[in-house]
């Protein structure tokens, strides 16, 4: 009898000659028995691991399919980090801590390259828009209080007979202040365009998302960045639109049919206790705010409440 534990070697005829045990199943028993019988030779699943000891996410450690608090579910597997360790909640310190040395550290080493990163770009943004004092917005990634977290994502990929695609992480846009996303070049992420078509993002390996907390009035702006080598970061088109209106683009993800898609995210956010108003040197006419002062805090906390894909900035608005 030979038992083969997940994940399997990709062969195509195996999933329809290859009996599945589920183990989670209160029949397994009988389902073992009979592929014994039939071929002695079966594959499981739902085997639990060390995986499903770290989870469920709340939201932070490890987390399948379900994301957030709300009840939204994708095809996703994910580990969710608080990048600041004074902050982390008992999840994130507990996978971390069963993890090997060698991941701990290139993930912080990951997360401080990714902290730097999003602050240059916050810096270029108050030189271009003239933001003054200065490092008003860049400071805000930079500082311990800083509260950013990183994200590491799985889309297993789909079989080729299941021929539609399934939404791995379903459309959003994201709270923090900026986000840098990296993949492995897996087709699967999607930005929504203004006229409301979804196109996949094939470009680059490194994007940059701008928040939604951004919210001034008449600003726009699209980043886009590549990371060339894994410590070179290089800026290959910034586009800051004239008539300047932020945009904090939906996204989403779908599965792929030939490759398992890997991202990550690195949220970099402010401390949560930072005001969070539009900057009296673009709007300087309080009765010009769109959208009341709230803190990070309070965003965050309303945010967490909220479903995937709803419009968070609702109670905020003047
Ligand atoms: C979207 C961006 C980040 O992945 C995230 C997500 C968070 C979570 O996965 O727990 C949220 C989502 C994200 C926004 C609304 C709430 C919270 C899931 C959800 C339904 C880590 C974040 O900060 O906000």
């Amino acid at each position: 009898m030979v038992v083969v534990l997940q994940p399997v070697p990709k062969c195509k005829t195996s999933s329809v000659l290859i009996p599945v045990v589920d183990l989670a199943d209160p029949t397994s028993k009988t389902q073992i028995v009979k592929a014994c019988e039939e071929l002695g030779f079966f594959k499981v699943v739902n085997h639990g691991s060390l995986k499903d000891k770290a989870g469920p996410a709340d939201p932070f450690g490890y987390g399948s399919k379900r994301i957030g608090l709300q009840g939204d579910v994708g095809c996703v597997e994910y580990i969710l980090l608080n990048a600041n360790s004074h902050l982390s909640s008992t999840k994130t310190t507990a996978v971390f801590r069963k993890t090997p040395a060698i991941f701990r550290e290139a993930v912080e080493e990951y997360m401080e390259e990714m902290k730097g990163m999003s602050s240059k770009v916050l810096e270029m943004v108050e030189e271009a828009l003239g933001i003054e004092p200065k490092e008003k917005l860049s400071r805000l990634v930079k500082v311990k209080e800083s509260d950013s977290c990183f994200r590491m994502n799985y889309y297993k990929e789909k079989e080729e007979t299941q021929a539609k695609k399934e939404i791995g992480f379903g459309e959003h846009t994201d709270p923090q202040l900026i986000s840098v996303l990296r993949s492995n070049d897996t087709e699967g992420l999607q930005i929504c365009l203004k006229d409301g078509t979804w196109v996949f993002h094939l470009i680059t390996l490194l994007s940059l998302f701008l928040s939604e907390i951004l919210f001034r009035k008449n600003l726009n702006w699209n980043i886009w960045v590549t990371l060339q080598k894994p410590r070179k970061i290089t800026i290959f088109r910034l586009r800051v639109m004239t008539n300047g209106r932020f945009k904090s683009v939906k996204h989403r993800v779908l599965t792929n049919t030939k490759r398992s898609r890997l991202s990550m995210i690195y949220f970099a956010g402010p401390p949560l206790t930072e005001k969070i108003a539009p900057l009296a040197c673009l709007v300087p006419k309080q009765e010009d705010y769109l959208y009341k002062e709230l803190t990070w805090s309070q965003y965050k906390s309303s945010g967490y409440k909220t479903k995937l894909g709803d419009y968070r900035l609702g109670l905020f608005e003047k």
